[in-house]
Protein backbone atom coordinates (compact mmCIF):
# COMPACT_ATOMS: atom_id res chain seq x y z
CA UNK A 1 0.00 0.00 0.00
CA UNK A 2 1.57 3.42 -1.02
CA UNK A 3 1.06 6.25 1.64
CA UNK A 4 0.05 9.43 -0.43
CA UNK A 5 -1.06 12.80 0.30
CA UNK A 6 -4.81 13.58 -1.35
CA UNK A 7 -5.11 16.69 -3.25
CA UNK A 8 -8.39 17.21 -1.97
CA UNK A 9 -6.96 17.40 1.83
CA UNK A 10 -4.90 20.40 0.19
CA UNK A 11 -7.17 22.10 -1.25
CA UNK A 12 -9.36 21.93 1.50
CA UNK A 13 -6.37 23.66 4.06
CA UNK A 14 -5.77 26.01 1.31
CA UNK A 15 -9.55 27.33 1.07
CA UNK A 16 -8.56 27.44 4.99
CA UNK A 17 -6.19 30.61 3.80
CA UNK A 18 -8.25 32.01 0.54
CA UNK A 19 -9.44 34.91 2.85
CA UNK A 20 -6.08 36.18 3.63
CA UNK A 21 -3.97 34.62 0.97
CA UNK A 22 -5.90 37.01 -1.46
CA UNK A 23 -5.47 40.66 -0.19
CA UNK A 24 -1.81 39.62 0.81
CA UNK A 25 -1.55 38.35 -3.39
CA UNK A 26 -3.05 41.51 -4.33
CA UNK A 27 -0.81 43.87 -2.09
CA UNK A 28 2.83 41.69 -2.91
CA UNK A 29 1.47 42.06 -6.82
CA UNK A 30 0.57 45.90 -6.16
CA UNK A 31 4.07 46.40 -4.49
CA UNK A 32 6.21 44.88 -7.01
CA UNK A 33 4.52 46.28 -9.75
CA UNK A 34 5.35 49.79 -8.03
CA UNK A 35 9.11 48.61 -8.28
CA UNK A 36 8.55 48.06 -11.76
CA UNK A 37 8.55 44.26 -11.44
CA UNK A 38 5.98 42.06 -13.34
CA UNK A 39 4.90 40.46 -10.18
CA UNK A 40 2.58 37.22 -12.75
CA UNK A 41 6.24 36.66 -14.63
CA UNK A 42 7.91 36.40 -10.76
CA UNK A 43 4.93 33.56 -9.69
CA UNK A 44 5.16 31.99 -13.21
CA UNK A 45 8.74 31.58 -12.92
CA UNK A 46 8.72 30.33 -9.70
CA UNK A 47 6.69 27.85 -10.63
CA UNK A 48 8.06 26.75 -13.99
CA UNK A 49 11.27 25.68 -10.91
CA UNK A 50 11.72 22.49 -9.58
CA UNK A 51 14.47 21.35 -7.43
CA UNK A 52 14.93 17.25 -7.11
CA UNK A 53 15.17 15.36 -3.81
CA UNK A 54 18.01 13.53 -2.88
CA UNK A 55 16.56 9.90 -2.11
CA UNK A 56 19.02 9.99 0.68
CA UNK A 57 17.29 12.39 2.61
CA UNK A 58 14.06 11.26 3.13
CA UNK A 59 15.57 8.98 6.15
CA UNK A 60 17.21 10.71 9.27
CA UNK A 61 21.04 11.51 8.17
CA UNK A 62 22.89 11.43 11.65
CA UNK A 63 26.91 11.82 12.28
CA UNK A 64 29.71 9.45 13.65
CA UNK A 65 28.57 10.64 17.21
CA UNK A 66 24.94 9.30 17.00
CA UNK A 67 21.72 8.81 15.07
CA UNK A 68 18.04 9.51 16.08
CA UNK A 69 16.09 8.22 13.71
CA UNK A 70 11.83 8.99 13.72
CA UNK A 71 9.32 6.49 13.05
CA UNK A 72 7.48 5.95 9.58
CA UNK A 73 10.73 6.37 7.51
CA UNK A 74 11.18 4.85 4.44
CA UNK A 75 12.70 1.37 4.24
CA UNK A 76 12.78 0.92 0.38
CA UNK A 77 13.96 2.93 -2.51
CA UNK A 78 9.99 2.42 -3.36
CA UNK A 79 8.75 4.27 -0.32
CA UNK A 80 11.02 6.86 -0.79
CA UNK A 81 9.84 7.69 -3.91
CA UNK A 82 6.38 7.79 -2.27
CA UNK A 83 7.68 10.30 0.22
CA UNK A 84 9.06 12.35 -2.29
CA UNK A 85 6.04 12.46 -4.08
CA UNK A 86 4.06 13.62 -0.40
CA UNK A 87 6.99 16.36 -0.88
CA UNK A 88 5.81 17.66 -4.60
CA UNK A 89 2.11 17.59 -3.60
CA UNK A 90 2.69 20.03 -0.91
CA UNK A 91 5.36 22.27 -2.88
CA UNK A 92 4.94 21.34 -6.43
CA UNK A 93 8.50 21.90 -6.76
CA UNK A 94 10.14 18.67 -6.24
CA UNK A 95 8.91 16.82 -9.25
CA UNK A 96 12.22 14.47 -9.54
CA UNK A 97 14.09 12.23 -7.48
CA UNK A 98 17.70 11.69 -7.52
CA UNK A 99 19.06 8.22 -6.35
CA UNK A 100 22.09 6.86 -5.16
CA UNK A 101 24.00 3.56 -6.18
CA UNK A 102 23.98 0.75 -4.54
CA UNK A 103 21.60 2.61 -1.83
CA UNK A 104 18.87 2.66 -4.46
CA UNK A 105 19.60 -0.26 -6.57
CA UNK A 106 16.47 -2.18 -8.42
CA UNK A 107 18.50 -3.79 -10.87
CA UNK A 108 18.65 -3.67 -14.60
CA UNK A 109 15.42 -4.96 -16.53
CA UNK A 110 12.46 -5.25 -14.55
CA UNK A 111 13.42 -3.80 -11.46
CA UNK A 112 13.98 -0.91 -13.08
CA UNK A 113 10.72 -0.66 -15.45
CA UNK A 114 8.86 -1.41 -12.24
CA UNK A 115 10.44 1.31 -9.91
CA UNK A 116 9.99 3.54 -13.40
CA UNK A 117 6.96 2.87 -13.77
CA UNK A 118 5.47 3.11 -9.89
CA UNK A 119 7.82 6.61 -9.84
CA UNK A 120 5.29 7.60 -12.96
CA UNK A 121 2.40 6.67 -11.14
CA UNK A 122 3.03 9.30 -8.66
CA UNK A 123 4.58 11.80 -10.55
CA UNK A 124 8.01 11.45 -10.43
CA UNK A 125 10.66 11.59 -12.79
CA UNK A 126 14.47 10.25 -12.50
CA UNK A 127 17.26 13.14 -12.25
CA UNK A 128 20.80 12.95 -11.85
CA UNK A 129 22.36 9.65 -10.72
CA UNK A 130 24.72 9.24 -8.06
CA UNK A 131 27.79 6.46 -8.22
CA UNK A 132 29.33 5.70 -4.47
CA UNK A 133 33.19 4.33 -4.97
CA UNK A 134 33.20 6.17 -1.17
CA UNK A 135 32.15 2.79 0.43
CA UNK A 136 33.21 -1.05 -0.20
CA UNK A 137 29.99 -2.45 -1.15
CA UNK A 138 29.70 -5.95 -2.65
CA UNK A 139 28.14 -5.12 -5.41
CA UNK A 140 30.31 -2.09 -6.13
CA UNK A 141 34.03 -4.20 -5.34
CA UNK A 142 33.30 -7.00 -7.23
CA UNK A 143 31.97 -8.79 -4.05
CA UNK A 144 35.19 -7.50 -2.06
CA UNK A 145 37.99 -8.43 -4.89
CA UNK A 146 38.85 -4.91 -4.35
CA UNK A 147 38.66 -2.30 -1.80
CA UNK A 148 38.24 1.82 -2.14
CA UNK A 149 40.00 2.72 1.43
CA UNK A 150 43.04 4.03 -0.43
CA UNK A 151 40.55 5.91 -3.08
CA UNK A 152 38.76 4.33 -6.44
CA UNK A 153 39.30 6.07 -9.56
CA UNK A 154 42.39 7.63 -8.59
CA UNK A 155 43.63 4.34 -7.33
CA UNK A 156 47.43 3.02 -8.09
CA UNK A 157 46.07 -0.17 -8.99
CA UNK A 158 44.45 -0.82 -12.29
CA UNK A 159 42.29 -3.36 -10.68
CA UNK A 160 40.73 -0.84 -8.29
CA UNK A 161 40.14 1.94 -11.08
CA UNK A 162 38.66 -0.85 -13.66
CA UNK A 163 35.69 -1.94 -10.60
CA UNK A 164 35.19 2.28 -10.35
CA UNK A 165 34.22 2.82 -13.98
CA UNK A 166 32.88 -0.92 -14.61
CA UNK A 167 30.26 0.91 -11.30
CA UNK A 168 29.67 4.19 -12.52
CA UNK A 169 28.80 2.52 -16.54
CA UNK A 170 26.71 0.31 -14.19
CA UNK A 171 24.96 3.07 -12.39
CA UNK A 172 24.59 4.63 -15.84
CA UNK A 173 22.72 1.97 -17.66
CA UNK A 174 20.57 1.85 -15.05
CA UNK A 175 19.81 5.45 -15.28
CA UNK A 176 19.26 5.24 -18.80
CA UNK A 177 16.54 2.33 -17.97
CA UNK A 178 15.33 4.93 -15.37
CA UNK A 179 14.76 7.89 -17.76
CA UNK A 180 17.51 9.83 -16.14
CA UNK A 181 20.14 11.96 -18.20
CA UNK A 182 22.96 12.75 -16.07
CA UNK A 183 25.31 11.11 -13.64
CA UNK A 184 27.00 12.91 -10.41
CA UNK A 185 30.45 11.62 -9.52
CA UNK A 186 31.92 12.59 -6.31
CA UNK A 187 34.59 10.87 -5.27
CA UNK A 188 36.14 10.61 -1.79
CA UNK A 189 39.83 10.32 -2.83
CA UNK A 190 42.13 12.00 -1.62
CA UNK A 191 45.45 11.57 0.89
CA UNK A 192 45.11 12.51 5.30
CA UNK A 193 49.42 12.32 5.35
CA UNK A 194 51.71 14.39 3.28
CA UNK A 195 53.79 12.20 0.75
CA UNK A 196 50.55 9.71 1.07
CA UNK A 197 50.33 9.76 -3.07
CA UNK A 198 51.59 12.37 -6.04
CA UNK A 199 48.83 15.02 -6.45
CA UNK A 200 49.81 14.83 -10.21
CA UNK A 201 49.12 11.25 -9.85
CA UNK A 202 45.92 11.23 -8.53
CA UNK A 203 44.79 13.85 -10.75
CA UNK A 204 45.79 11.68 -14.23
CA UNK A 205 44.30 8.82 -13.18
CA UNK A 206 41.12 10.67 -12.12
CA UNK A 207 40.83 11.99 -15.42
CA UNK A 208 41.59 8.79 -17.01
CA UNK A 209 38.69 7.55 -15.51
CA UNK A 210 36.19 10.48 -15.89
CA UNK A 211 37.35 10.28 -19.77
CA UNK A 212 36.51 5.92 -19.52
CA UNK A 213 33.21 6.67 -17.99
CA UNK A 214 32.32 9.84 -20.55
CA UNK A 215 32.92 7.29 -23.47
CA UNK A 216 29.70 5.24 -22.22
CA UNK A 217 27.46 8.05 -22.23
CA UNK A 218 24.51 8.07 -23.72
CA UNK A 219 24.98 11.95 -26.57
CA UNK A 220 22.02 13.55 -24.98
CA UNK A 221 23.71 12.78 -21.13
CA UNK A 222 25.81 14.87 -18.81
CA UNK A 223 28.18 13.97 -16.65
CA UNK A 224 28.92 16.23 -13.31
CA UNK A 225 32.32 16.63 -11.47
CA UNK A 226 31.20 17.42 -7.92
CA UNK A 227 34.58 19.04 -5.72
CA UNK A 228 34.76 18.82 -1.77
CA UNK A 229 37.75 20.62 -0.11
CA UNK A 230 38.09 18.00 2.24
CA UNK A 231 35.97 14.52 4.43
CA UNK A 232 36.55 11.69 4.51
CA UNK A 233 40.23 13.19 3.25
CA UNK A 234 41.58 15.58 5.59
CA UNK A 235 44.41 16.44 4.05
CA UNK A 236 43.54 17.37 0.23
CA UNK A 237 40.62 15.72 -1.90
CA UNK A 238 41.89 15.08 -5.59
CA UNK A 239 38.61 17.08 -6.91
CA UNK A 240 39.18 19.99 -4.35
CA UNK A 241 37.91 22.76 -5.62
CA UNK A 242 36.83 24.23 -8.55
CA UNK A 243 39.16 25.11 -10.61
CA UNK A 244 39.98 21.39 -10.56
CA UNK A 245 36.88 20.45 -11.16
CA UNK A 246 36.84 22.62 -14.45
CA UNK A 247 39.81 20.62 -15.09
CA UNK A 248 38.67 17.60 -14.75
CA UNK A 249 35.21 18.24 -16.99
CA UNK A 250 37.33 20.30 -19.76
CA UNK A 251 39.42 17.20 -20.30
CA UNK A 252 36.82 14.75 -19.74
CA UNK A 253 34.22 15.89 -22.56
CA UNK A 254 32.07 18.92 -24.21
CA UNK A 255 29.06 17.40 -21.62
CA UNK A 256 31.08 17.28 -18.19
CA UNK A 257 30.18 19.96 -16.29
CA UNK A 258 31.11 21.12 -12.66
CA UNK A 259 28.08 20.55 -9.95
CA UNK A 260 28.61 23.31 -7.00
CA UNK A 261 27.60 21.70 -3.43
CA UNK A 262 27.40 25.06 -1.13
CA UNK A 263 28.81 22.97 1.72
CA UNK A 264 31.75 22.03 -0.41
CA UNK A 265 33.83 25.23 0.06
CA UNK A 266 36.00 26.36 2.66
CA UNK A 267 34.92 29.29 5.09
CA UNK A 268 34.05 32.71 3.78
CA UNK A 269 34.32 31.37 -0.31
CA UNK A 270 32.59 33.65 -3.01
CA UNK A 271 30.45 30.94 -3.87
CA UNK A 272 28.48 33.37 -6.00
CA UNK A 273 31.71 34.06 -7.90
CA UNK A 274 32.18 30.60 -8.44
CA UNK A 275 28.94 30.09 -10.00
CA UNK A 276 29.58 33.29 -12.20
CA UNK A 277 32.78 31.95 -13.21
CA UNK A 278 31.40 28.51 -14.16
CA UNK A 279 28.03 29.74 -16.30
CA UNK A 280 30.63 32.14 -18.15
CA UNK A 281 32.45 29.50 -19.28
CA UNK A 282 29.03 26.98 -20.07
CA UNK A 283 30.29 24.58 -17.36
CA UNK A 284 27.63 25.01 -14.69
CA UNK A 285 26.54 22.06 -14.59
CA UNK A 286 24.44 21.70 -11.50
CA UNK A 287 23.77 22.41 -7.94
CA UNK A 288 23.48 20.78 -4.53
CA UNK A 289 21.41 22.84 -2.23
CA UNK A 290 22.02 22.85 1.29
CA UNK A 291 23.54 25.38 4.18
CA UNK A 292 26.17 25.27 6.92
CA UNK A 293 28.04 27.53 9.08
CA UNK A 294 31.50 25.56 9.45
CA UNK A 295 31.82 22.55 7.05
CA UNK A 296 29.93 20.00 5.11
CA UNK A 297 26.93 20.63 7.23
CA UNK A 298 24.44 19.68 5.18
CA UNK A 299 21.67 21.80 6.87
CA UNK A 300 18.50 23.09 5.21
CA UNK A 301 19.56 25.67 2.24
CA UNK A 302 18.97 29.45 3.24
CA UNK A 303 19.05 28.28 6.97
CA UNK A 304 22.18 30.00 7.93
CA UNK A 305 22.68 32.63 5.39
CA UNK A 306 19.38 33.14 3.06
CA UNK A 307 21.02 36.64 1.23
CA UNK A 308 24.36 34.46 0.40
CA UNK A 309 21.36 32.10 -1.15
CA UNK A 310 19.71 35.40 -3.11
CA UNK A 311 23.47 36.30 -4.33
CA UNK A 312 23.67 32.86 -6.08
CA UNK A 313 20.03 33.33 -7.38
CA UNK A 314 20.81 36.44 -8.99
CA UNK A 315 24.10 35.06 -10.96
CA UNK A 316 21.89 32.05 -11.53
CA UNK A 317 19.53 34.90 -13.14
CA UNK A 318 22.04 36.31 -15.01
CA UNK A 319 23.49 33.44 -16.55
CA UNK A 320 20.28 32.62 -17.70
CA UNK A 321 19.05 35.84 -19.13
CA UNK A 322 15.94 36.76 -16.44
CA UNK A 323 15.51 32.89 -15.83
CA UNK A 324 17.08 29.82 -14.28
CA UNK A 325 19.50 28.35 -16.95
CA UNK A 326 19.06 24.52 -16.98
CA UNK A 327 20.81 22.93 -15.16
CA UNK A 328 20.64 19.63 -12.63
CA UNK A 329 19.38 21.70 -9.18
CA UNK A 330 18.95 19.11 -6.47
CA UNK A 331 19.16 19.71 -2.46
CA UNK A 332 21.29 17.26 -0.45
CA UNK A 333 21.11 18.00 2.72
CA UNK A 334 20.66 15.21 5.70
CA UNK A 335 18.89 15.30 8.63
CA UNK A 336 19.86 14.55 12.15
CA UNK A 337 16.56 16.78 14.29
CA UNK A 338 13.86 17.64 12.00
CA UNK A 339 11.52 15.62 10.31
CA UNK A 340 13.30 14.46 7.11
CA UNK A 341 10.35 15.77 5.05
CA UNK A 342 9.49 18.97 7.43
CA UNK A 343 13.18 19.74 6.40
CA UNK A 344 13.07 19.30 2.66
CA UNK A 345 9.78 21.46 2.70
CA UNK A 346 11.20 24.10 3.91
CA UNK A 347 14.49 23.78 2.04
CA UNK A 348 12.41 23.64 -1.23
CA UNK A 349 10.41 27.19 0.01
CA UNK A 350 13.70 28.77 1.17
CA UNK A 351 14.95 27.82 -2.41
CA UNK A 352 12.00 29.80 -4.14
CA UNK A 353 12.05 32.36 -1.69
CA UNK A 354 15.95 33.26 -2.87
CA UNK A 355 14.49 32.88 -6.58
CA UNK A 356 10.97 34.82 -5.96
CA UNK A 357 13.56 38.07 -4.53
CA UNK A 358 16.59 37.29 -7.23
CA UNK A 359 13.71 38.28 -9.67
CA UNK A 360 12.16 41.22 -7.84
CA UNK A 361 15.80 42.84 -9.13
CA UNK A 362 15.49 46.05 -10.93
CA UNK A 363 18.44 44.71 -12.90
CA UNK A 364 18.66 48.35 -15.10
CA UNK A 365 19.17 49.84 -11.98
CA UNK A 366 21.62 47.63 -10.55
CA UNK A 367 23.54 48.00 -14.01
CA UNK A 368 23.30 51.55 -13.92
CA UNK A 369 24.97 51.93 -10.89
CA UNK A 370 27.80 49.70 -11.75
CA UNK A 371 28.39 51.95 -14.58
CA UNK A 372 28.23 54.83 -12.41
CA UNK A 373 30.57 52.95 -9.40
CA UNK A 374 27.73 53.76 -7.30
CA UNK A 375 28.24 50.71 -4.20
CA UNK A 376 25.52 52.69 -2.27
CA UNK A 377 23.17 52.88 -4.84
CA UNK A 378 23.78 49.32 -5.66
CA UNK A 379 23.87 47.86 -2.35
CA UNK A 380 20.17 49.88 -2.18
CA UNK A 381 18.99 48.01 -5.22
CA UNK A 382 19.92 44.39 -4.13
CA UNK A 383 18.39 45.06 -0.49
CA UNK A 384 15.04 46.20 -2.46
CA UNK A 385 14.98 43.31 -3.78
CA UNK A 386 16.00 40.87 -0.91
CA UNK A 387 13.64 42.99 1.34
CA UNK A 388 10.32 42.07 -0.64
CA UNK A 389 8.01 40.35 0.98
CA UNK A 390 7.21 37.51 -1.57
CA UNK A 391 5.95 35.05 0.75
CA UNK A 392 2.36 35.73 -1.47
CA UNK A 393 3.80 35.02 -4.81
CA UNK A 394 5.99 32.08 -3.68
CA UNK A 395 2.30 30.57 -2.24
CA UNK A 396 0.37 31.57 -5.28
CA UNK A 397 3.39 29.79 -7.18
CA UNK A 398 2.70 26.44 -5.12
CA UNK A 399 -1.65 26.77 -5.80
CA UNK A 400 -1.03 27.48 -9.58
CA UNK A 401 0.66 24.04 -9.51
CA UNK A 402 -2.45 22.40 -7.32
CA UNK A 403 0.27 22.50 -4.07
CA UNK A 404 -0.17 23.87 -0.91
CA UNK A 405 -0.54 27.67 -0.44
CA UNK A 406 1.57 26.67 3.30
CA UNK A 407 3.34 23.36 3.10
CA UNK A 408 4.45 22.79 6.84
CA UNK A 409 1.20 23.51 8.19
CA UNK A 410 -0.34 20.84 5.43
CA UNK A 411 1.89 18.34 6.02
CA UNK A 412 0.88 18.38 9.53
CA UNK A 413 -2.77 19.26 8.97
CA UNK A 414 -3.03 16.01 6.74
CA UNK A 415 -1.06 13.48 9.26
CA UNK A 416 1.16 12.33 6.43
CA UNK A 417 3.74 11.00 9.26
CA UNK A 418 1.37 9.32 11.22
CA UNK A 419 -0.22 7.27 8.35
CA UNK A 420 3.54 6.46 7.44
CA UNK A 421 4.13 4.88 10.81
CA UNK A 422 1.34 3.02 10.73
CA UNK A 423 1.75 1.62 7.96
CA UNK A 424 6.14 1.37 8.05
CA UNK A 425 6.57 0.87 11.77
CA UNK A 426 8.02 3.21 14.67
CA UNK A 427 11.60 1.72 13.66
CA UNK A 428 13.04 3.02 11.12
CA UNK A 429 16.02 1.50 8.68
CA UNK A 430 19.45 3.30 8.05
CA UNK A 431 18.81 4.11 4.18
CA UNK A 432 22.11 5.58 3.00
CA UNK A 433 23.99 8.16 4.67
C1 LIG B 1 29.49 14.33 -0.48
C2 LIG B 1 28.09 14.52 -1.05
C3 LIG B 1 27.88 13.90 -2.41
C4 LIG B 1 27.01 12.71 -2.18
C5 LIG B 1 26.98 12.55 -0.73
C6 LIG B 1 25.71 11.97 -0.24
O1 LIG B 1 29.66 15.09 0.67
O2 LIG B 1 27.78 15.87 -1.05
O3 LIG B 1 27.13 14.72 -3.22
O4 LIG B 1 27.32 11.63 -2.90
O5 LIG B 1 27.19 13.84 -0.20
MN1 LIG C 1 26.64 16.79 -2.63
Amino acid sequence: MTTTIDPARIEEENELRRSWHEPDLAHALDVVGRAGVDGEAVIAEVARFSVAAPSWAVGTGGTRFGRFPGGGEPRTTVEKIDDIAALNALTGANRTVSLHVPWDDPGLGAGATELRAHAASVGIGFDAMNSNTFQDNPSTTRDGAVSYKFGSLAHTDPAVRAAAVDHNRYVVDLGIELGSRSLTVWLADGMNHPGQASFRGQFERVLGGLQEIYAHLPADWELYTEHKPYEPAFYSSVNNDWGTSLLLAQGTGDRAKCLVDLGHHLPNTNIEQVVSRLAMVGRLGGFHFNDSKYGDDDLTVGSIDPFGLFLIMLELLAAGGGTMPDAAYMIDESHNLKDPLEDLLQATDNIQHALAQALCLDRSALQEAQSANDPARATEVLHRAFRTDVRPLVAESRHRNHAALDPLATYRAVGYRAATIAERGSESLATGL
